[in-house]
């Protein structure tokens, strides 16, 4: 049984699992070995690499480099382009964001990208990627993705990008709300996706406590991302793990 269909099978079973996101391009806050670490003996289920300011192939090759020479975890990219695609990870996000208007998110990139997964025998896990807007400052990616915008009480327009994500053949629905959001998703959203798909469901975008890591699995998340609460709170970090990790309905 491979990774993701340990993860499939664990999710099954009621399960809940935490990733923990390292942007290549972050500078200061903790080392990226430190993160990792701390990340797997809290038992975290993977380290996810990328963000929305990667250029060149070469950082994320790097930190994933640094990742692999500290911790036994596997190695997902999230992409924000071909660019985001190194040879040295196990997985990647293969992500069609649904709400942008720019095409190269929708598919593009995505096109540019596929013969290099297919030469460095990447595994593609298939994401419908769905971007909400949590509070009026606008987050990185929404900048950069040119976004359509869907606010945090619009749960139709996003059950309706979920579904169409399900019916489009995706492994997985991604709910984020930006990397250092104010706010995370609403629970409210994330019950109501729960409740219309099936698809595994992860969510992302400023969760830093256990209390809303708790509140987001409840609400139906199978999966929790952090990012920035690594680089700022170690102990942070591993409260939420723990809390992702040991959670009872
Ligand atoms: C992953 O972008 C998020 O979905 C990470 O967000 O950095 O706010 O944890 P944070």
């Amino acid at each position: 049984m491979n990774f993701w269909e340990n993860v499939l099978e664990r999710i099954r079973k009621g399960k809940k699992l935490h990733f923990t996101l390292v942007d290549p391009v972050k500078q200061g806050g903790i080392e990226v070995d430190e993160i990792a670490k701390t990340a797997q003996r809290a038992g975290s289920d993977a380290v996810m690499v990328g963000g929305s300011t990667v250029r060149d192939r070469k950082d994320v090759y790097r930190t994933i480099e640094v990742i692999k020479n500290s911790v036994s975890l596997p190695v997902i990219l999230f992409p924000n382009s071909a660019a985001g695609i190194s040879r040295n990870a196990d997985y990647i996000f293969f992500m069609m964001l649904m709400n942008s208007r720019d095409i190269r998110f929708v598919v593009q990139e995505q096109i540019k990208g596929a013969l290099l997964i297919k030469k460095w025998n990447i595994k593609p896990i298939s994401v419908a990627y769905i971007i909400i807007s949590t509070s009026r400052r606008l987050t990185m990616v929404e900048k950069i993705a040119r976004v359509k915008k869907i606010r945090n009480e619009d749960t139709r327009k996003v059950v309706s990008c979920a579904l169409a994500g399900q019916y489009f053949g995706m492994q997985s629905i991604y709910l984020e709300a930006g990397s250092g959001a104010k706010r995370p998703v609403s629970s409210k959203i994330i019950s109501a996706v729960r409740k219309e798909t099936e698809l595994p469901l992860i969510v992302g975008g400023g969760i830093r406590s256990p209390e809303t890591a708790k509140e987001k699995l409840t609400a139906g998340a199978d999966i929790i991302v952090t990012g920035t609460i690594g680089e700022k709170d170690p102990e942070m970090l591993k409260k939420i793990i723990w809390a992702v990790k040991y959670f009872k309905q």
